[in-house]
């Protein structure tokens, strides 16, 4: 029954159930009087049928639909009533069913005027159930995704170290957790992220105007590798009843991307819980808009609701940025492999494609990428901000794929290739460092960002050409080393934004407005990689130092913040706790101090947000829209 049809029946039943009997009967007597007036008229009106022939397209169209024996179709299929006949027979059926419908109606209503109220008022909630239900059945939201086998997923083990020490530390990395949990939760739950000085809810323009959990999601992993599964389980409530994407928000793809739907496939395929990977397809169905430019190189924000696109009014020439465009791989990969869409997969793979055929200057990509004209904005390339990422998921592609992209990994080592001639250098000191190329001319700073390349260059040293892993490995342990230093060399032992390498100055930084430290992960998660793969106990000496520090300078009784100026005994904050730093900053500790076994790398591959996507075991499966994997 149609829902409004439903609602006047409930509405009627109200009625007749507040009415006293002798106002029934003249209700009741009301509306007979009324039905055999519309009967009357209808019946004794003039048949008007053969003035209404230049209605016939419309009546020929429409008549049958409500009851034509007479109906049938031409080859085109168009619906047609045959003969003069059609309209008299048809106009007698039509009378036919009024009256049958009227004598329903008064019947119903002698009935109802018979009922107790206990028996109208138990009518009406039935119809209300009834309409509820069909509101539900309505909103009951995207049809289940088809089923996929789900990659083999090594079961996530305590990962409990053997040394007594490396355990104490780590359970006070899981307490420093529990705190920037616990602090969101009670002020800023909901919001994207907390002010911890405030203590209120916090967010920032690359996720628009809007207050989508992003700290929730961002943390879901961390809390379940960390053993927290009640807080995980409150953070999986939230996410079902009130994720919503379809708000007016204008926001970031990359970060909505690297944070939302990394997470939300990192907990998916950590717990197993389908709505996660249903929000994830959602929300990414949301971000293919932003592909709608004249190249298909994405633009830097989007608006979940409209759908419309542009760029950052900063970015070079109205540019896309490599970093944010070129981060997208690892997610994409996943979503066509759990859907079965391949769209996700063409459009970073288009991407990919229209990258390799363009010019590069010295070999080197530039930061900026107009996606109207496709081509190079300034000529800026940067291994930390707008360009990092970018090479860290060539690399993670190969990975991801099981080593079957061979493409991707092409890609990275010539791309490492150009890096390592034109942006490495050594500074006076000693010190390793990753410049930034601006037109030709090398900046010798390094920024906080750049710092994960330590760990990229560790993680890509078994499989690079020419027999060079132990020199990419060499190569990540002197990145580490020199971010170290730019630790090392502070007030608080926490490293500055970006530090320079020039007029005799080595790992520190010079402008105030370089000084903060923000809560960023960069240096301790190069820390983790090279743990993992040497074993050398000073990596975790360095994170201890660097766990400690935060704990010291930056925890407030309402979580976690960043400060402004490393350099000072007295430092102010900027009171916002970065999701961030729950997804990165505390997972990469807390691996650092775990055994290899928990999320091994034969397993898993981490995205730039330090969300677990476990490695595709393809095997003879051909993504859809893909080429067969070749090795
Ligand atoms: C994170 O959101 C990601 O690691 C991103 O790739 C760049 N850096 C921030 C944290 O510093």
């Amino acid at each position: 029954m149609p829902v409004m049809s439903l609602f006047f029946r409930i509405v009627m039943n109200i009625f007749l159930a507040t009415l006293r009997l002798s106002e029934k009967f003249i209700l009741l007597l009301i509306l007979s009087a009324f039905i055999t007036l519309c009967f009357g008229a209808f019946f004794f009106l003039p048949d008007n049928s053969k003035h209404k022939r230049f209605d016939l397209g419309l009546e020929d169209v429409l008549i049958p639909h409500i009851d034509s024996p007479k109906e049938g179709k031409h080859a085109s299929g168009q619906v047609v009533i045959h003969g003069q006949g059609g309209h008299d027979e048809h106009r007698h059926s039509l009378r036919d069913k009024i009256r049958a419908d009227h004598e329903r109606a008064l019947q119903e209503a002698k009935e109802k005027l018979r009922k107790s109220r206990e028996e109208l008022q138990a009518e009406i909630q039935t119809e209300k159930n009834k309409v509820m239900e069909d509101l539900k059945k309505k909103d009951a939201g995207p049809k289940p995704l088809p089923p996929v086998p789900m990659p083999k997923v090594v079961s996530v083990s305590d990962g409990e170290p053997p040394e007594p020490d490396a355990k104490e530390k780590r359970d006070k990395i899981r307490e420093m957790m529990k705190h920037a949990w616990d602090s969101y939760r009670q002020y800023g739950w909901g919001h994207n992220e907390l002010k911890p000085l405030a203590k209120k809810g916090h967010s920032t323009n690359i996720f628009g105007n809007s207050q989508l959990g992003a700290t929730i999601v961002d943390a879901l992993d961390t809390l379940y590798i960390m053993g927290l599964h009640e807080e995980f389980k409150d953070g999986q409530e939230w996410i079902d009843q009130n994720l919503d994407f379809g708000v007016n928000a204008e926001v970031s793809v990359f970060e909505v991307n690297i944070r939302f739907i990394g997470g939300l496939l990192a907990a998916y395929y950590l717990s197993g819980q389908e709505v996660f990977k249903l929000k994830a397809v959602q929300l990414a169905e949301k971000l293919l808009p932003a592909f709608n430019t004249p190249t298909g190189i994405p633009w830097a924000m989007v608006n979940l609701k409209s759908g419309v696109g542009r760029n950052w009014g900063w970015a070079s020439a109205g540019s896309s940025i490599l970093a944010e465009f070129g981060t997208l791989h690892m997610e994409f990969v996943h979503l066509t492999y759990l859907t079965g869409n391949p769209a996700y997969y063409q459009k970073v793979m288009h991407i990919r494609k229209l990258l390799a055929k363009m010019d590069r200057p010295n070999g080197l990509y530039p930061n900026y990428l107009n996606p109207r004209t496709g081509r190079w904005g300034q000529h800026h390339t940067s291994v930390g901000g707008l360009g990092d990422s970018f090479y860290e998921y060539l690399l993670k592609a190969w990975l991801m794929s099981d080593k079957t992209d061979t493409e991707a990994r092409k890609t990275y080592d010539d791309a490492i290739e150009a890096i390592e001639r034109h942006l490495i250098r050594k500074s006076n000191g000693g010190l390793t460092f990753i410049g930034e190329w601006k037109n030709g001319h090398l900046e010798r700073k390094m920024g906080h960002l750049a710092c994960f390349a330590g760990g990229m260059f560790a993680l890509g040293a078994d499989g690079s050409p020419d027999d060079k892993a132990g020199h990419y490995l060499q190569l990540g342990a002197e990145i580490a080393h020199t971010c170290h230093e730019s630790y090392d060399r502070t007030v608080l032992k926490l490293g500055p934004e970006a530090f320079k390498f020039d007029s005799g100055l080595e790992a520190v930084a010079v402008r105030q407005n370089e000084k903060y430290y923000i809560l960023r992960p960069e240096v301790i998660e190069t820390y983790w990689y090279m743990w993992r793969f040497t074993h050398d106990p000073k990596y975790r000496q360095w994170g201890w130092e660097a766990a400690q520090a935060i704990d010291k300078y930056c925890r407030v009784s309402g979580g976690f913040s960043g400060v402004k100026d490393v350099y000072s005994s007295n430092p102010t904050y900027d009171d916002v706790q970065q999701s961030f730093f729950l997804a990165e900053t505390l997972k990469y500790l807390y691996l650092l101090f775990s055994s290899d076994d928990l999320m091994p790398f034969e397993s898993w591959v981490f995205n730039t947000e330090a969300h677990p996507l476990p490695v595709l075991h393809l095997g003879n499966i051909t993504l859809p829209g893909s080429e067969p994997a070749q090795r």
